[in-house]
Formats: structure tokens, C-alpha cells, sequence
């Protein structure tokens, strides 16, 4: 028999299960759930996995990851659809708020920061000139011919004046390191990526490929420069850690590749039983990151899901990788 309590119980849960509903993680995270010492760990075990270090390295990714020197970031918007910031936004591991106040200190991002007009503008004077310098993360490909404005500046103007200040720039998503889906032809805007851009820059330009890039990805390289390790790039300017292999090569379906079992159509029984989707379109072969073994939110990627890979790291794929379904 139900008591008095049991009902408000019930009650409760109710409202926190459609309250979570309607919530991002780092809300829930805030509202209902308290960070641990055991979520840390767990996130800094993920990374340390993720980057190929032994289990005996995680305490060193602790000790990078919770450094009170946090390192100053500026993150600039341009052309794109900011799916980089929401695949950011809705990791798991990490959440977004272990990111900003245990790891980086985030003084500046267009979409995330409360601050608007010139209040935004004189925080992102004030990180520009930081003496301590900045790691400049850009997300989308930078529009030369028809321009996008933030602050009354072009996008390019922007970058042009605050990437060679940078001490670091990480290219978030294939848009920022090769123009992404806006350089697709005709490119109407003159789209380009950063290193397409701008040849002047101090540091060279860590492109984190993907559309979006794996937020794992992006805090292993974070961990590699907080420890001043060298990440070694492979000739797309991509950290071999995480790209060094091709999609294909770690995918699950590979058994079923060798073996000459693919599935000819989404509605396929050969497709329920998980078989290669090569047929159907998939680049894997072509590709080269690490989502079968890294995840997204440490659940799931597009072949696990039962969609072809379409190469969203690959320079170009808009134009050389289509059409993304059918004959490969
Ligand atoms: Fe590009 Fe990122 Fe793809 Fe979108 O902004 S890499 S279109 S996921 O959001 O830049
Ligand atoms: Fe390769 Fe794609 Fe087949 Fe996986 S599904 S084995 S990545 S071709
Ligand atoms: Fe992109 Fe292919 Fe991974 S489409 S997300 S590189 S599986």
C-alpha cells in the first residue's frame, strides 16, 4: 500500500525525470547532481585512455586537468553551425563546467559568455592582452568575399588581428581547419580555413577535424599542451594520437568487411545484424579519427548507429565525398 510519502516521492521524481528532460547536461549537473572526486577521475581516465596513455599516467592528467594555472582560452565564432559548441555542450564526459572551472580559464566565447555588446568586447580586450598570452580556440571557416561581422569587425578582420597573438591555436571542427561545409562549391562567401587564411601565424594551427570534433579529442590536446608535450601532426595538421589510423581500421563492422558481408539497404535484416554498411556509401576507408574508439558521450558513433561514416574530417568532403549514400 502506497503511503502519504510514497506519493510524494513519486511526485518528486517526476518532476526531476521531466525537469532532466528539458535541461543540457551542465544544468542537470548544477541542479541535481554534486561533481565528485569519482566523476574527476572518471573524466581524466577517459581523457588519459583517449590520448593512449597508461592507467599509470591518469594521475598526471589529474594534476594537468586541476592545475591552478589554468590557461587563458579566447573562443571566436565564424562561419558555421556551432554543432562543435553543442557537441561541448551536451558531452558527458567531460561536462562543459569541469571544462571551464576545473581545466581552462574561458574568458571569452561568443555563444556561451552572459556578456554582450561592449561589456564582451573589453573581455576580449583584456584576454587579447593578457601577458601571460592565450590558447585561441576558432570554430568555422573564415568568410573573405562576403563578410560576417562580430562587433562591428569582419570575421576576418577579427581573426587576422587576434591569431597571430595567439600562443596556440586549436582549430575546432573541419569548418575552422579547412573551410567545412561553407568552402563546399560554389562557395559563395570565399570561405577558408585558418591555415588556408593565414600563413603568418606564430604557432602552427592544430586542426581538430570533424563535424563535429570529438570534445574528447579536443581536452586530450588541451591535457598535451598543459604537460608541454610535443603533438605530433600528420600532414592535414591533425594530432597523429587521434587521427592516426582511419575510421575503418577501429571499426567494429571490420570482421564483417574481411568477410564479404555488407548490407545493401537500411531496412535491411543484413543491416539489423550490424554488417558492413560499405555499399550503403561509407567513407571509413578513407577517413582517419578516432570515433569507434573514443565515442561521442562515451555511448555511441554514426556506424555503431547504423549510418555510414560520411568523412566529415577529410578536407573537402562536401565536394569529394558526395554523394554520401549508395556507390563508394
Ligand atoms: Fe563546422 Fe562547427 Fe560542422 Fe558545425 O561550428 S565542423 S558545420 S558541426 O559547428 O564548424
Ligand atoms: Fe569500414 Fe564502414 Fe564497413 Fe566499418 S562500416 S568496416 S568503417 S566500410
Ligand atoms: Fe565523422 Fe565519420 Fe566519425 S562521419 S563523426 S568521421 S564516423
Amino acid at each position: 500500500m502506497h503511503t502519504e510519502k510514497d506519493a510524494e516521492n513519486i511526485k518528486t521524481e517526476n518532476v526531476e525525470a521531466k525537469t532532466k528532460a528539458t535541461l543540457t547536461n551542465i544544468e542537470y549537473e548544477i541542479l541535481f547532481k554534486e561533481k565528485s572526486q569519482f566523476d574527476l577521475l572518471n573524466f581524466c581516465a577517459d581523457v588519459a585512455k583517449n590520448m593512449g596513455l597508461a592507467d599509470e599516467e591518469i594521475p598526471s592528467v589529474v594534476k594537468a586537468l586541476t592545475n591552478e594555472n589554468r590557461p587563458s582560452v579566447i573562443y571566436l565564432h565564424n562561419a558555421e553551425c556551432t554543432g562543435c559548441s553543442e557537441a561541448l555542450l551536451r558531452s558527458s564526459s567531460p561536462y562543459i563546467d569541469q571544462i571551464i572551472f576545473d581545466a581552462i580559464s574561458l574568458d571569452y566565447h561568443e555563444t556561451l559568455m552572459a556578456a554582450s555588446g561592449d561589456g564582451a568586447e573589453s573581455l576580449l580586450e583584456k584576454a587579447v592582452n593578457n601577458p601571460n598570452g592565450f590558447i585561441c580556440l576558432v570554430e568555422g571557416s573564415i568568410p573573405v568575399d562576403f563578410h560576417g561581422t562580430i562587433g562591428g569587425h569582419t570575421m576576418y578582420e577579427n581573426c587576422a588581428r587576434i591569431l597571430p597573438k595567439a600562443n596556440i591555436v586549436i582549430a575546432v571542427g573541419t569548418c575552422s581547419a579547412y573551410g567545412g561545409i561553407q568552402t563546399a562549391r560554389p562557395n559563395p562567401t570565399g570561405s577558408k580555413g585558418i591555415s588556408e587564411c593565414f600563413s603568418n601565424l606564430k604557432a602552427p594551427v592544430i586542426n581538430l577535424a570533424g563535424c563535429p570534433p570529438n570534445p574528447l579529442n579536443l581536452m586530450g590536446v588541451i591535457v598535451a599542451l598543459l604537460q608541454n608535450k610535443d603533438i605530433e601532426l600528420d600532414t592535414k595538421g591533425r594530432p597523429k594520437m587521434f587521427y592516426g589510423k582511419t575510421v575503418h581500421m577501429l571499426c567494429e563492422r571490420l570482421p564483417h568487411f574481411k568477410a564479404k558481408r555488407f548490407a545493401l539497404s537500411f531496412d535491411s535484416e543484413e543491416a539489423r545484424l550490424g554488417y558492413c554498411l560499405h555499399k550503403l556509401g561509407c567513407k571509413g576507408p578513407k577517413t582517419f579519427n578516432n570515433c569507434p574508439s573514443a565515442l561521442f558521450n562515451s555511448v555511441n558513433w554514426p556506424v555503431k548507429a547504423g549510418h555510414p561514416c560520411v568523412g566529415c574530417s577529410e578536407p573537402d568532403f562536401w565536394d569529394t565525398f558526395t554523394p554520401f549514400y549508395g556507390k563508394n
